[in-house]
């Protein structure tokens, strides 16, 4: 697809203006801009009122200089950012992404597709991101410690449980919010839900470790079934090997798949007998290890170098779940070729705009990260009801709220695409779907943004 309407494809040149050399970000509004195409012929009233313009551009960017001091005593400095994108229907949320790949348009890329993403939940929370270009691997605790409490000392002046509440996403896991937790508690001195994703025994929520995987595949199970279709009996490859990875690899072995690769950035791993979970875990959570550690305990199981060839793995249902644009349209053609009929994002974008593509024009049921991957900041926001009532849910009552909305995102994206002449096509149903509350609230709030 490309930009057709005039108006949209202005905005978009403006974009590329005001945001030079960020192509991840020009990538995230290039293809929500062509999703909204049939609407502006049906919403003068957005027009009029600047929404496509002023939805595009951040209320807020917080860039900021990260001083620490690692165990050698040499001072270090990385660069710290927030983007504060839209707070039309809720104070703003998104995560926290350290690697030393992120810059200002990754930063913007993400807290655009938030933005979205958010309103699908159903829940009151607003767009944003944040992170950094400092790299967590090969540091030690304490290293990980200061650099955290140099970061949060800054941030905490931005960010509050009703203005803005960060959490994980890559490279920020339980230990790292624990380390900001603390740093932000002793500036301000008030034990307040701030960030999602905290540890059980200090505020957090049973179910978000497991809600992005989770979710995903409560997701994915229910495309397939809208097709008579279901994850029993399937092979299953997934890409990455943290966070998200892990807990779809558990759903979907819980749903009666056998998930056969795994990922990190070196490479692969293939176990035809399917991926054993506790080991995996070992590696990863508790050693913080390569996921080629894999073949030492199943020497059975295949290890390769370099992380694209995972997608030339025979499967019925790929998941993505490591980053942006790690899926090309070749990968795309191969999978199709073998056999492949569903594919949903559990990363932030990690499909390119030719794999989606493929995707659309071959018939493969495809599940944009905006709605898919939901599931993890839709339980950030249970987080943080249950911080403000001082109370918490059982694994099994949150759990089951993570289900229904996933089963509602489905819906929701399903029933958009229909009503604006996409049918069968969940990139522009989330887009517009995700679009109209927030739309709708700017429109009521006036020129606020
Ligand atoms: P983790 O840090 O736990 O894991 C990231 C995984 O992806 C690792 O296996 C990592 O490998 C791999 N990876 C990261 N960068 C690259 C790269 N440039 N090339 C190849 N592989 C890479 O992060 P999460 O699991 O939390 O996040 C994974 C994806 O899911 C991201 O796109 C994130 O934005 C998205 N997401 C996360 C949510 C959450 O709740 N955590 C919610 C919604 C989306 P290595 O160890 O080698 O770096
Ligand atoms: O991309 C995402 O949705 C996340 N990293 C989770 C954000 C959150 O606030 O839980």
């Amino acid at each position: 697809m490309s930009l057709k309407n005039a108006y949209l494809a202005e905005i978009m040149e403006t974009v590329i203006k005001r945001n030079p050399a960020e192509p991840e970000f020009h990538q995230a509004v290039k293809e929500v801009l062509e999703s909204f195409e049939p609407l502006v012929d049906r919403h003068p009233e957005f027009v009029k009122a600047g929404i496509f313009e002023r939805i595009v551009e951040p209320e807020r960017f917080i860039m900021f200089r990260v001083p620490w001091v690692d165990d050698n005593g040499k001072v270090q400095v990385n660069r710290g950012f927030r983007v504060q994108f839209n707070s039309a229907i809720g104070p703003y949320k998104g995560g926290l992404r350290f690697h030393p790949s992120v810059y200002a348009g990754i930063i913007k890329f993400l807290g655009f597709e938030q933005t979205f993403k958010n309103s699908l939940t159903g829940l009151p929370i607003g767009g944003a991101k944040g992170g950094s270009d400092f790299d967590p691997k090969g540091k030690s605790d304490a290293e990980v410690m200061r650099f955290c409490q140099s970061f949060m000392t800054e941030l905490y002046r931005h960010i509050g449980p009703d203005t803005d509440v960060p959490a994980g996403d890559i490279g920020v896991g339980g230990r790292e919010i624990g380390f900001m937790y603390g740093q932000y508690k002793r500036i301000k001195n008030d034990f307040t839900g701030v960030l999602t994703g905290k540890g059980l025994t200090y505020g957090g929520s049973l179910v978000r470790t497991e809600a992005t995987g989770y979710g995903l595949c409560y997701f994915t199970e229910e495309m397939l079934n809208a097709q008579g279709k279901s994850f029993k009996d399937s092979t299953v490859v997934i890409s990455g090997s943290g966070n998200v990875a892990i807990y779809a690899t558990e759903k979907a072995h819980q749903l009666g798949a056998k998930v056969v690769a795994l990922s990190d950035s070196n490479g692969y791993i293939y176990d035809p007998e399917g991926i054993n979970l506790d080991t995996v875990k070992q590696i990863k959570e508790v050693e913080r290890k390569r996921i080629k550690e894999y073949v030492n305990y199943h020497p059975h199981a295949e290890y390769h170098e370099g992380c694209s060839g995972i997608w030339n793995i025979k499967c019925d249902i790929a998941l993505p779940c490591a980053t942006q644009n790690e899926l090309d349209g070749e990968a795309a053609k191969t999978l199709v070729a073998n056999g492949c009929i569903a594919v949903a994002e559990g990363a932030n974008m990690p499909s390119t705009p030719e794999a989606v593509e493929v995707f659309l024009s071959k018939g493969v049921l495809f599940g944009p990260a905006k709605a898919a991957n939901a599931g993890g900041v839709a339980t950030s926001a249970l987080e943080m009801c249950q911080n403000s009532m001082r109370y918490s849910w059982t694994f099994e009552e949150v759990d089951a709220k993570l289900k229904d909305i996933m089963v509602n995102i489905y819906k929701n994206a399903s029933a958009a695409a229909k009503e604006y002449g996409h049918e069968g096509n969940l990139v522009v149903g989330a887009n517009i779907a995700g679009f109209l509350k927030v739309a709708n609230s700017m429109l009521a709030q006036g020129i606020a943004y």
